[in-house]
């Protein structure tokens, strides 16, 4: 079982509201610190990791301890250096994370966002609400402690600049 005190590279989660831009900055965090990058929607589609098919919002929903047992022998190694993407945070092991990052969007531009995925409006009304009442900023810290947690804006090109900077020195400093 891994912990922040046994890992040799720390663990990231990118949460936020769907097309806060998760996927964009995980992925160059991947790729900028050679670690491994979990994108549990993708795992969920190409494992078929869920129990139906939600019509309304026209997506898969998630079986929880499915996915948990599908990536538990990563997330419990020591060696971390995992970047995980998600929409949510409280289901994994509070111990699986070292920085809990969680993107927040203006609503028009998540509005367009997501309008410009092909969201209906249902799905499209669904999200920018929960970006409003900062439900996934809420839902990481009932789940982690305030330390782990970094509220960062992810609006523009230079946000993402500016939030891989942030977050390349969150991982320099890590233990130290
Ligand atoms: P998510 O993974 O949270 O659903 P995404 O990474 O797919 O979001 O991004 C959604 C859209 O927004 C996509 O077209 C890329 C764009 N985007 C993401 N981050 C951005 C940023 N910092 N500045 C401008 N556009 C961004």
């Amino acid at each position: 079982m891994s912990t922040p005190a046994t890992r040799q590279r720390p663990n990231i989660l990118i949460t936020g509201t769907p097309g806060t831009g998760k996927s964009t900055l995980a992925e160059q965090l991947a790729d900028k610190f050679k670690f491994d990058f979990i994108e549990i929607g993708k795992i969920v589609k190409d494992f078929k990791i869920y129990t139906a098919y939600d019509e309304e919002y026209q997506s898969h929903v998630l079986n929880e301890e499915k996915l948990l047992d599908h990536i538990e022998d990563r997330m419990d190694s020591d060696s971390g250096g995992v970047v995980v993407d998600y929409h949510g945070s409280d289901f994994f092991p509070e111990r699986w994370f070292d920085f809990v990052i969680v993107l927040r969007c203006a609503n028009a531009i998540l509005f367009d966002r997501l309008k410009a995925r092909g969201y209906n409006d249902f799905k499209v009304r669904e999200n920018v609400e929960c970006e409003i009442f900062g439900s996934l900023l809420e839902e990481a810290r009932d789940a982690y402690p305030e330390e782990r947690i970094h509220e960062l804006r992810s609006e523009g090109p230079t946000d993402l600049q500016k939030n891989i900077e942030k977050i390349t020195e969150l991982v320099r400093t890590w233990k130290q």
